[in-house]
């Protein structure tokens, strides 16, 4: 969804962006997006003609990473619609922390666009800014927080402030107190998590950080560039060119091109406006607006005063005319509230969390030893699921395929080995018939061979009887 557009107003002070209305009645009809990976077996069009309900309208887009996107209206109510209602609800209950840290040397105007930004009286400025004598030995966090509220949304908001930044009398370690303390913020942010009761967790971190420039018209300080060179990866850096109604608009154009160049040479990040695919053209030329005018270049000034043409207005008077904090043509004021306040302090918050503060909870747990699984926190697209649950799939097939493989080949050689056992025993079993056969035969030979011999001595012995039996 495109973020509320600025109101920018020229004449009301109190220019800021409503809270987005609740939808009382739920639409209608209501678009609904699914993705469909074509690496699937079953196909857009299958899984459509499939769907029940005739009532839904539904076309098939494919975009440039290879899945196709089905777009149905659903005419008959469902309720999800109602989703965003039900957000507003909670945050209006919940209300809103935000956390930013100023940054930059004394008497810049910190407090003052501080107060400038939230229309309220933050903390008295202070009378002057140290001399060389009172220089403070190091660099003081102040944090200060209050509760505001504007049209029922409450605001916890948490000012740090870094007074004392740049007064030292050597300032190599200015840096060391306010990476600490953004550090510290997230150390006890990753103690809370650990605890039993994360839902008590209050979240303390630095969400973003305004960078205060001093309007030098030359190029970066040797001390802005490390001081960011160490915060851009802890920080969503915001940089702002301070008080700049004290340069001509050629002299802030021309800054302006020489920090951004100087920007990019040293690799400083700064907090960029995210884009979205569903972004529609007028949320994108904003966003554009908004990054083409960084760094800001910003006036502070909490107190109104009168124009001549009689409108009352946040501004600085000067003999040769009023500088409007409100208004556009001015300065870059209410380009830094659309970031900071208006349209972007979610997407603050959430840079924070997802990208700033996980970097640094991972650096911490690896110098701990812990190490990290990255395929825990791989992105999960439809179509790689459904391609690593196929796969998944094939390898359990071939390894059972080759399970019963094995237990086959196990079962044919055990057969194989039983036959040939049996064989062995047929054949022992068949040499010893034939050798008993051969035996027998042998046997019986043997008495054919001597029965024939009494045979044959037989007949000669009759004789002899009958002779015997004739003669007497
Ligand atoms: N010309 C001009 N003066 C400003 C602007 N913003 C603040 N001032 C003045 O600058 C002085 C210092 O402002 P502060 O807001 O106290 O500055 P700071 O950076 O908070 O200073 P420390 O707290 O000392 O670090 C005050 O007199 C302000 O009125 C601005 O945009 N333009
Ligand atoms: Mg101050």
């Amino acid at each position: 969804m495109d973020p509320p557009s600025p109101t920018p107003s020229s004449s009301s002070p109190s220019s800021a962006a409503a809270p987005p209305t609740p939808p009382d009645a739920l639409p209608a009809s209501y678009p609904m997006q699914s993705s469909v990976s074509n690496s699937s077996s079953t196909s857009p069009a299958t899984l459509l003609s499939a769907t029940p309900s005739s009532k839904s309208v539904a076309d098939v887009q494919a975009n440039g990473n290879g899945t196709s996107i089905i777009r149905r209206k659903i005419t008959s109510l469902v309720g999800f619609s109602n989703l965003p209602a039900q957000h507003h609800r909670r945050s209006v209950r919940k209300g809103f922390d935000f956390n930013v840290m100023v940054v930059g040397e004394s008497g810049l105007g910190k407090s003052t666009l501080v107060s400038t930004l939230f229309n309220m009286p933050l903390a008295p400025p202070r009378a002057a800014p140290y001399s060389s004598a009172s220089a403070p030995k190091t660099v003081s966090i102040q944090s200060i927080s209050s509760e505001i509220e504007e049209k029922g949304v409450k605001l916890r908001l948490t000012v740090v402030d870094t007074p004392g930044f740049g007064d030292l009398i050597n300032n190599d370690d200015a840096w060391r107190p306010i990476v600490s303390n953004v550090e510290q913020r997230f150390d006890s942010f990753l103690e809370g998590e650990n605890t039993y009761n994360r839902s008590k967790v209050t979240d303390s971190r630095i969400h973003a950080c305004i960078y205060f420039i001093a309007p030098t018209g030359h190029s970066l300080k040797a001390l802005d560039v490390e001081v960011m060179k160490k915060l851009h990866h802890r920080v969503n850096l915001i940089p702002v060119i301070a008080k700049s109604d004290i340069m001509s608009d050629e002299e802030i154009t021309a800054f302006k091109a020489r920090i951004r160049a100087d920007l990019e040479h040293h690799k400083i990040n700064i907090f960029e406006t995210p884009r979205y695919e569903l972004d529609s053209d007028k949320s994108m030329e904003e966003k554009t607006s908004i990054m083409s005018k960084i760094p800001f270049a910003i006036v502070g000034a909490s107190s109104e005063i009168t124009t001549p043409d009689g409108r009352i207005v946040r501004g600085r008077k000067y003999p040769w005319g009023i500088v409007e904090v409100d208004n556009e043509d001015h300065c870059d004021f209410v380009k830094l509230r659309a970031m900071l306040v208006q349209n972007f302090m979610e997407e603050l918050k959430e840079y924070t969390d997802e990208v700033l503060y996980e970097n640094y909870r991972a650096q911490k747990l690896i110098a701990m030893g812990v190490s990290q699984d990255q395929s825990v926190f791989k992105e999960i697209s439809p179509s790689s699921k459904m391609e690593e649950e196929r796969a998944l799939q094939n390898a359990r097939l071939q390894k059972m395929e080759a399970e019963m493989k094995m237990v086959f080949q196990q079962k044919v050689a055990e057969k194989e080995q039983k036959l040939k056992r049996s064989e062995d025993e047929l054949f022992a079993r068949h040499r010893e018939m034939k050798q008993q056969l051969e035996k027998e035969r042998r046997e019986l030979e043997s008495k054919l061979a001597q029965a024939e011999l009494e045979r044959h001595a037989m007949p000669e012995e009759k004789n002899t009887k009958k002779k015997f039996s004739l003669r007497s």
